[in-house]
């Protein structure tokens, strides 16, 4: 069997709770992958792993190999083929007798953690090692880790998966379809509330979105807000934020980055901007991709962007540039 090598920072958390069996059953990686897990937590919470740890060992799937517990980003990323960095600092945690209520504050929180990791990363673990950061601000935090890694082999992602999930279950809903038949879907930008998901270049069965559907008023007024607050709307219905979904996007993305996209499709993630679509250079940009027959993930040119388009993915750069300038220190 292969084997290789997956650490997750946010171990913990409740997103790893669902990610974590499904990173070890063969699902993500094949069935004749062995998956070696490394788990990374806050020193304060590390101790609870171990319970994790039996879990997954009761799981009792033959793709399971090492399982380690650990609070030293170094020692859970060395020779890792996968990092999932979905541990991050929630708003509202109150630090040193502040409540964490500012974004700006936020972003210089998390990005202090994204730096430690970042540098670690791009130093110990593989040099084709994939990067994948949930935690949010995710854009910015990627930023962040990727500068510091400065390891230009290693390939960096934000998660924007579900997000184009969700705008994908919005469409086939109001067009009475199974969500299977939504494809194309390309998240622009930020994973943020300016995210802008693309309704003009997806399709139903192959068709444009917008066509089937054929209501405008519910495309650029309905539609747009219900997908950028989905993620408000869960955390008021459950009383807290996505987890078993945001898991669910993490698998997909792997898997979609791991094996070629199917001619004709997209998959939606947050790279390094090459300055497509006239985005700044090296801004870490939701943008529809595709995965060649050689494994190298490619943003997919040529896409019609319309005025209205355009204004969003405008909005959403500028918010992306406002992020940076607040973590301006930190990029190095
Ligand atoms: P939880 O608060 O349940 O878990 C986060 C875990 O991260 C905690 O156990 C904490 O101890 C750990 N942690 C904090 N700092 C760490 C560090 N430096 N090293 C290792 N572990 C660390 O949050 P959860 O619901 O699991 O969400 C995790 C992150 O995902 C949050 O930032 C959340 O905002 C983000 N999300 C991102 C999404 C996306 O689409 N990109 C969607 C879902 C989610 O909102």
């Amino acid at each position: 069997m292969k084997e290789i090598n997956v650490a997750v920072t946010g171990g913990a958390g409740q997103i790893a709770y669902s990610l974590l069996p499904r990173l070890i059953s063969g699902e993500t990686f094949g069935e004749e992958t062995k998956v070696n897990l490394r788990l990374i937590e806050i020193p304060q919470v590390v101790d609870k792993l171990e319970g994790t740890i039996m879990e997954l060992i009761d799981c009792g799937f033959k793709q399971t190999g090492e399982l380690v517990a650990t609070s030293d980003i170094r020692e859970g990323v060395k020779d890792a083929d996968w990092v999932l960095l979905v541990g991050s600092i929630p708003r509202g945690i109150v630090i040193d007798g502040k409540k964490i209520e500012e974004r700006s504050d936020l972003l210089k929180i998390n990005g202090g953690i994204f730096t430690a990791q970042g540098s670690a990363i791009g130093e110990l673990a593989k040099s084709d090692a994939k990067i994948l950061v949930v935690g949010n601000p995710a854009n910015t935090n990627a930023l962040i880790g990727k500068n510091q890694a400065n390891n230009p082999s290693q390939k960096w992602f934000a998660m924007t998966a579900l997000d184009a999930n969700r705008a994908k279950a919005q469409l086939a809903a109001k067009a009475g379809v199974e969500i299977s038949s939504v494809t194309n879907m390309a998240i622009w930008g930020n994973h943020s509330p300016t995210m802008y998901p693309d309704p003009y270049n997806a399709k139903i069965d192959g068709v444009s979105a917008v066509e089937v559907i054929n209501d405008t008023n519910w495309i650029e007024n309905d539609y747009l807000p219900l997908v950028q607050q989905r993620g408000k709307a869960v955390i008021d219905a459950r009383g807290a934020s996505s987890a078993a979904s945001a898991a669910n996007a993490a698998i997909d993305t792997v898997k979609a980055v791991e094996s070629p996209t199917a001619s004709g499709d997209c998959f939606s993630a947050a790279i390094a901007s090459d300055g497509s679509y006239g985005v700044p250079e090296g801004l870490i940009f939701g943008y529809p991709l595709r995965t060649t027959e050689n494994g190298e993930v490619e943003i997919i040119q040529g896409i019609e962007i319309n005025d209205f388009a355009q204004a969003k993915i405008d909005t959403t750069t500028e918010e992306l540039l406002s992020e940076k300038e607040a973590v301006k220190g930190l990029l190095g």
